[in-house]
């Protein structure tokens, strides 16, 4: 009587585990088996059955019929792993897109994307010549979001990646520089502006709606927003190009400042390393060298890419989660890109007057 008493907690408790479980599909896998005894080597390849319980009455009574699914990842009390997704990347393949704005253009400004995953081409008319792109993920879909921020009536206008419908909506005024990110890291980029005038970043929280206003910076300070310290959530940061110093405040390891660099100087802060934190970046005009600080340790290393000229335009191009050195050349209208993993690839794309639009954020 006993026995069968404690059976039926073990049962209630198995029943309440499952219960309280969501496993996550999805992500890659890899199936090697030991080829030592004991462990210590992996080979891939063979034969392998993928056994499971399927429908028995008890653990430990196998089947080995029926179709399977590998699932893995987060539980509840597990860690959340944040989705890489990287900046400028429109068709949504993680990899960075080779794309221009085209202010000049008549009657209106127009777009135009190099989709990394297919090779095709996309132009779109949106906005005008004064108008300052702002393209990031503002939907949440994993696809970058053409957009751009009027100064003059301090309007956003963003065309949703889903069905190329458009919304607007007016936030910050004439004499802010937009500085959209995800702040509060629900996968979509928030409107935000920094005001010079007061050393004030206003942001519009996607997950709640509601208004951060953050005291950070002075008034010659421009706007480098990255994720600094690997939270899932985009960071405060500036530019003192006077003093060559960058300023961060990280959402989860505080402030940090770096002087580095001389005048001249234009930012291009990603994540070069690949460990998930933004790494504090320049390139230099005068001698086209590239400049980066190492989240990991703040060691520093430096490499020549580009010439006299070109407009320093850097991002994942290659998907593998580091950011690559790249540049516009206006004169030849073509893109020198050095993949991390991808290597040398030169792409003619754009035209005289073109803005680059991965160097958007750049700074100097
Ligand atoms: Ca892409
Ligand atoms: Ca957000
Ligand atoms: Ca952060
Ligand atoms: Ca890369």
């Amino acid at each position: 009587m006993r026995k069968v008493f404690f059976l039926s907690i073990v049962v209630l408790a198995a029943i309440g585990l499952s219960a309280s479980a969501f496993p996550q599909s999805g992500g890659p896998y890899e199936i090697t088996k030991s080829v030592v005894a004991g462990g210590g080597g992996r080979a891939s390849g063979g034969s392998y059955v993928l056994e499971a319980t399927a429908g028995q009455p008890l653990a430990g009574i196998t089947s080995n019929g029926g179709s399977f699914s590998l699932e893995g990842g987060f539980w509840t009390g597990g860690t959340v792993v944040a989705q890489r997704r990287s900046l400028f990347d429109f068709d949504g393949d993680g990899a960075t897109d080779v794309s221009v704005f085209r202010p000049n253009s008549q009657p209106t400004a127009q777009w135009w994307l190099l989709r990394s995953s297919d090779s095709g081409t996309r132009g779109l008319a949106f906005g005008t010549s004064t108008d300052v792109p702002v393209a990031a993920d503002f939907t949440g879909d994993g696809r970058t979001d053409v957009a751009f921020w009027r100064p003059s009536s301090g309007e956003w206008f963003i065309l949703r990646s889903e069905d190329d419908s458009f919304f607007a909506f007016p936030f910050g005024s004439n004499g802010d520089i937009p500085a959209p990110g995800d702040f509060d890291g629900d996968g979509k980029a928030d409107p935000a502006v920094y005001r010079p005038s007061s050393g004030t970043w206003f942001i519009v929280r996607s997950s709640d709606g509601g208004l951060s206003v953050v005291p950070f910076g002075v008034a010659a300070d421009q706007p480098i927003v990255a994720d600094y310290d690997g939270d899932g959530k985009d960071d405060v940061g500036v530019y003192r190009a006077p003093d060559n110093q960058f300023w961060l405040l990280r959402s989860t390891d505080g402030v940090k400042a770096f002087q580095f660099g001389a005048p001249g100087d234009r930012t291009t802060v990603g994540d070069w390393t690949g460990d998930g934190k933004a790494d504090v970046a320049f390139f230099r005009p005068s001698t086209s060298e590239w400049y980066v600080i190492r989240s990991e340790d703040d060691s520093f290393f430096a490499f020549p890419w580009g010439a006299a000229g070109d407009i320093p335009s850097p991002g994942d191009f290659d998907g593998d989660g580091k950011f690559d050195p790249a540049v516009w050349r206006p004169g030849d209208r073509t893109w020198y890109i050095f993949g991390t993993t991808s290597g040398f690839e030169a792409v003619q794309f754009g035209s005289p007057g073109d803005v680059p639009l991965p160097s958007s954020v750049s700074v100097n």
